[in-house]
C-alpha cells in the first residue's frame, strides 16, 4: 500500500456544533475541506493506529466519496478494522448500537441529519466515542485543537472499496469490513419490546403510516414494522433512502413532515402516523387528529416504559435538555425518580446514561431515546408507543388526554427564526443576557418575571460546566421561556425561542397551544424584539 504524505494549513471554523461539524456539502467537499478534518479528527483522539472504528452515514449526497476517503485515510494512518455499513448507510442510532456491540473505539457518523441534503444541501461530520455517544466536549475541543495546527494529511495510494458487497476486504494492514446492519438492529429491538403483541395489534387492524422521508431508516422500517410485526405493505412511506431525500427536508416537524401531518388530520387518517430524519435518530409521533409534541412523547413514554419487556423493571431516572418541556419533570417526580437537565446537545445524556442514573432521555427537538444505545432513536420511539398502545388498548390521542388528565398539561410552543444574520442574531442575545439580572421582580406585558438566568451545567459524573446554554425568563405561576442559538444550522444564524405553560390536571387542557401561550410569545417580543429586529413577520417555523 502507498501511503501519500500531503501538505496542508488549517482552515478556520472547523469547529463542532451542537452535533458534529455541519456544512454546506459544497463546502466539505472542496478539496482538502474534508481531509483535513479527518485527519484533525484522527490526531485530536490521539492517532487511530490498531484501532476499530464504525464508519457510515445517512446516505446523502457525498456520503459515498466521503467514506471512500475517510478509509483511504483510516488505513494510511494505521487503523485496524473498519466497519463500514452497506452502500455506506447507517442509520445514526445503528451506528451507536455496532459501536458498543462490536467494542469499537468510535464511530464516523457522516450527517447533517434533518438538515436537507444534495449539491446545494448540507453534510456534517460527527465523531462518537466507544461507548457509542457523541463525542463529549473534551474530546472535540482536543479535535478543534488538531484542526488549527494541522500541517499533513495521510491518504493510501488504494483503489476503492465495493461498499456494496458485505463481507472484508483489505486495504494494506487494513481489514475493511462491510456490514448489512438491518438484523442486528432488529435484534436489539426484540429484547427491549414485545413483538408477539405488536403483531396481535396490526393484526386487529390498526393501520399505521411511517413516514421514512427517503432518508436512513427506510430499510430498518420495513424489516421490523412490515416484515417482522405485520404492518400492512405500504405502511412504510418513502422507505428509499436517496442522496436528496427525494428533494424533501428530512425533518419530521409540521411545516417539513406536512404531507404525513395532512393524513393524521384527515378523515382518513390511519391509527398511528410516525417520521423519522435524516439518519433517523429523531421522531415524531400522531394520533389521529393529534400531533404528540415531542416534550409531552418524552413524559408519556417515561409514564409508560414499564409496560413494555425492557423496561419492566422501572426506571433508574428521566433526563431531558433544558428547553424541553418540564413534563418529564412531573412523571419523575410521581415515579419518585430523578429527572436531569442537561444542555441541548445528546452528547450531554452519554454520562448519565454510563452512571446507570438515567434509563431515557429525550429533547423537544424530536429525539427521545434510552440507555439501549447511546444516541436517540426515532425507530425505537416508534416501537415503545406501539407496545404501549398494544398493552393498554386504546389509541394515541387518548393515551396523551390520559396522561394530562392524571399528570396536567405542559402547554409547549417553539418558534424558529431561521438564517437571520449570524451578527444579528449575536447582538440579541447579548443584549438580553446582559439585561438578565435585572429582569426579576419586573413585569413585561402584565406578566410577572421571578427569576432570569443563562443556564449553566454542571456534569454531575465528571464535574465539568458548561455554561451559557440559553436564556431563561421564569414567570410568576410556573410558565417560562427560553433563548438561544441554535448549534446545527449552515447558514447565517437560528434563534429558537421556546415557551411553555403547566395547566394543572383540573384545568383547560383542550386549547390550542399557540393561543394558550399568546400573552407568553408577546412578552418575549417585547423583550426582544425578535421580530423587528430579524425583519420577520412571523418565526420561520413554529413547532
Ligand atoms: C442535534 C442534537 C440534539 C439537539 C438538536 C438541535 O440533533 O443531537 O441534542 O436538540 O441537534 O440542536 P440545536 O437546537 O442546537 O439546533 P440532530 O438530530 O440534529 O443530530
Amino acid at each position: 500500500m502507498t501511503i501519500r504524505t500531503i501538505a496542508t494549513t488549517p482552515i478556520d471554523g472547523q469547529e463542532p456544533g451542537t452535533s458534529g461539524l455541519r456544512k454546506k456539502t459544497a463546502v466539505f467537499s472542496a478539496p482538502g475541506y474534508l481531509e483535513n478534518y479527518i485527519q484533525a479528527l484522527f490526531d485530536g483522539i490521539g492517532g487511530v493506529a490498531d484501532q476499530t472504528l464504525v464508519v457510515g452515514g445517512d446516505g446523502r449526497f457525498f456520503n459515498d466519496r466521503a467514506i471512500q476517503t475517510i478509509i483511504k485515510m483510516a488505513a494510511a494512518n494505521g487503523i485496524a478494522r473498519l466497519i463500514v455499513g452497506k452502500a455506506g448507510i447507517l442509520s445514526t442510532p445503528a451506528a451507536s448500537s455496532l459501536i458498543r456491540d462490536r467494542k469499537a473505539d468510535g464511530g464516523i457518523i457522516l450527517s447533517a441529519s434533518h438538515n436537507p441534503g444534495g449539491p446545494d444541501g448540507d453534510f456534517g461530520v460527527k465523531f462518537n466515542t466507544a461507548n457509542g455517544g457523541p463525542a463529549p466536549e473534551k474530546v472535540t475541543g482536543r479535535i478543534v485543537a488538531a484542526t488549527r495546527v494541522i500541517q499533513e494529511y495521510r491518504i493510501a495510494d488504494e483503489v476503492e472499496i465495493d461498499l456494496d458487497r458485505v463481507g472484508e476486504v483489505r486495504m494494506g494492514g487494513t481489514a475493511v469490513e462491510i456490514v448489512d446492519p438491518v438484523d442486528r438492529y432488529a435484534a436489539l429491538m426484540e429484547t427491549l419490546f414485545d413483538f408477539d403483541k405488536i403483531v396481535g395489534l396490526f393484526r386487529s387492524g390498526f393501520r399505521l403510516t411511517f413516514d421514512a422521508m427517503h432518508a436512513a431508516t427506510g430499510p430498518y422500517a420495513t424489516e421490523i414494522l412490515e416484515n417482522r410485526l405485520g404492518a400492512a405493505t405500504g405502511s412504510v412511506i418513502n422507505g428509499t433512502p436517496l442522496p436528496d431525500f427525494g428533494g424533501g427536508h428530512p425533518d419530521p416537524n409540521p411545516v417539513y413532515a406536512k404531507p404525513l401531518f395532512d393524513l393524521m388530520f384527515s378523515a382518513d387518517a390511519p391509527d398511528m402516523g410516525a417520521a423519522s430524519d435524516g439518519d433517523g435518530d429523531r421522531n415524531i409521533v400522531l394520533g389521529r387528529g393529534l400531533a404528540v409534541a415531542p416534550s409531552d412523547s418524552l413524559a408519556v413514554l417515561a409514564a409508560n416504559a414499564h409496560l413494555a419487556p425492557g423496561y419492566k423493571n422501572g426506571l433508574a431516572g428521566i433526563a431531558r435538555s433544558m428547553p424541553t418541556s418540564r413534563a418529564a419533570d412531573i412523571v419523575a417526580q410521581a415515579l419518585g425518580i430523578a429527572c436531569f437537565e442537561t444542555p441541548t446537545g445528546w452528547k450531554f445524556f452519554g454520562n448519565l446514561l454510563d452512571a446507570g442514573m438515567a434509563t431515557i432521555c429525550g429533547e423537544e427537538s424530536a429525539g427521545t431515546g434510552s440507555n439501549h444505545i447511546r444516541e436517540k432513536d426515532g425507530l425505537w420511539a416508534v416501537l415503545l408507543w406501539l407496545n404501549i398502545v398494544a398493552e393498554r388498548g386504546i389509541g394515541i390521542a387518548d393515551i396523551v388526554r390520559d396522561h394530562w388528565v392524571s399528570h396536567g398539561r405542559h402547554y409547549y410552543t417553539r418558534h424558529d427564526y431561521e438564517d437571520v444574520d449570524a451578527e444579528t442574531a449575536g447582538a440579541l442575545v447579548a443584549e438580553l443576557r446582559e439585561r438578565l439580572g435585572a429582569l426579576a421582580g419586573t413585569q413585561v406585558n402584565g406578566l410577572d418575571i421571578e427569576s432570569a438566568d443563562d443556564f449553566a451545567y454542571t456534569d454531575p459524573v465528571d464535574g465539568s460546566l458548561t455554561e451559557h446554554q440559553g436564556l431563561r425568563i421564569h414567570f410568576t405561576g410556573g410558565a417560562r421561556a427560553v433563548l438561544r442559538l441554535s448549534g446545527t444550522g449552515t447558514a447565517g444564524a437560528t434563534i429558537r425561542i421556546y415557551m411553555e405553560l403547566y395547566e394543572p390536571p383540573a384545568g383547560d387542557l383542550d386549547q390550542d397551544p399557540q393561543m394558550a401561550l399568546a400573552a407568553i410569545v408577546d412578552a418575549v417580543e417585547t423583550l426582544t424584539s425578535v421580530r423587528a429586529r430579524t425583519g420577520r413577520a412571523a418565526p420561520d417555523v413554529v413547532t
